[in-house]
């Protein structure tokens, strides 16, 4: 991939620029829509966002492909070449009842491998950012490799559908960890485990945008990121994951049946 320095500085650039667009919309009424059910939501921001970064992108680049969660892409079923996943407000829900805690997020990947992955948490002006092999920050900062910190000495988040899949294995991971946290936001409780202040994240359904960005930031840092059931990440399908310190996964796989989920 060619002009590396200069993609992370638009990229930021960008997404700041769409944050301002988040935090104006604050003073508007919001158009709410269901997808799926009463839980799954999207705002008309979701699809600005989603159409600004996609403009932004295929301008500067418009020979690369872009699949976001709302309309773009989704006909990509495969990842040859250049392929930018956009989640244009990763915690919905956060944003429309908290005005906080969501992200914007955005994976780079050539024929597969994750190159340059962003995740920027809006409200608390903190942008996670990671170039394969160069290291992980937050913000200026450089993020610490993580300490392999077992299940028993670290808090855990889990997507409230684990609880919905299965109940009495988020009961126990709750026991065997020093406690569990549901944030909303996959992408901002990947960062957290990146940042050290989780020992794993667990959800038994993400979809590609929910994963690109922090799976380039975790692993960067060491950490696992993973199926449930063992196997690496499929980006052209839901997934059932896993983000956690080696020594936590270790733990995860051989001691709970999450890996039938
Ligand atoms: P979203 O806000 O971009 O939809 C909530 O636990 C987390 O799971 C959020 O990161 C949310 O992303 C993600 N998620 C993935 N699929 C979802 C769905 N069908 N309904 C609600 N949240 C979903
Ligand atoms: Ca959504
Ligand atoms: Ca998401
Ligand atoms: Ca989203």
């Amino acid at each position: 991939m060619d002009r590396i320095e200069k993609r992370d500085g638009l990229i930021k650039m960008w997404m700041r620029e769409a944050a301002g667009l988040l935090k104006a919309s604050f003073h508007e009424k919001l158009e709410i829509q269901e997808k799926t059910s009463r839980t799954d939501l999207v705002t008309n921001m979701d699809k600005t966002i989603e159409l600004f970064l996609y403009e932004k992108i295929s301008a500067a680049f418009p020979d690369e492909r872009i699949m976001g969660e709302e309309t773009i892409g989704h006909d990509i079923t495969d990842l040859k070449g250049i392929v930018w996943i956009v989640d244009p407000i990763d915690g919905t829900l956060n944003f429309i009842k908290q005005q906080s805690n969501f992200a914007i997020m955005i994976g780079v990947y050539e024929n597969g491998e994750g190159r340059l992955g962003y995740i920027y948490d809006v409200m608390h002006d903190e942008m996670f950012w990671a170039i394969k092999g160069k290291g992980a920050f937050c913000n200026g900062k450089r993020l610490k490799k993580i300490e392999d910190i077992p299940l028993a000495e670290g808090l855990v988040a889990i997507s409230h559908r684990l609880i919905a899949a299965d109940e009495d294995e988020a009961r126990k991971i709750g026991k065997a960890s020093s406690g569990l946290r549901m944030v909303g936001s996959a992408g901002l409780e990947t960062a957290l485990v990146a940042s050290g202040k989780l020992v794993a994240y667990i959800a038994p359904s993400l979809a590609p945008w929910d994963i690109a960005a922090g799976k380039i930031i975790a692993e960067e840092v060491g950490l696992v990121y993973r199926q449930l059931n063992g196997q690496s990440i499929n980006l052209l399908k839901n997934n059932a994951v896993i983000v956690a310190t080696p020594f936590t996964y270790q733990e995860i796989m051989a001691n709970f049946s999450v890996g039938q989920l």
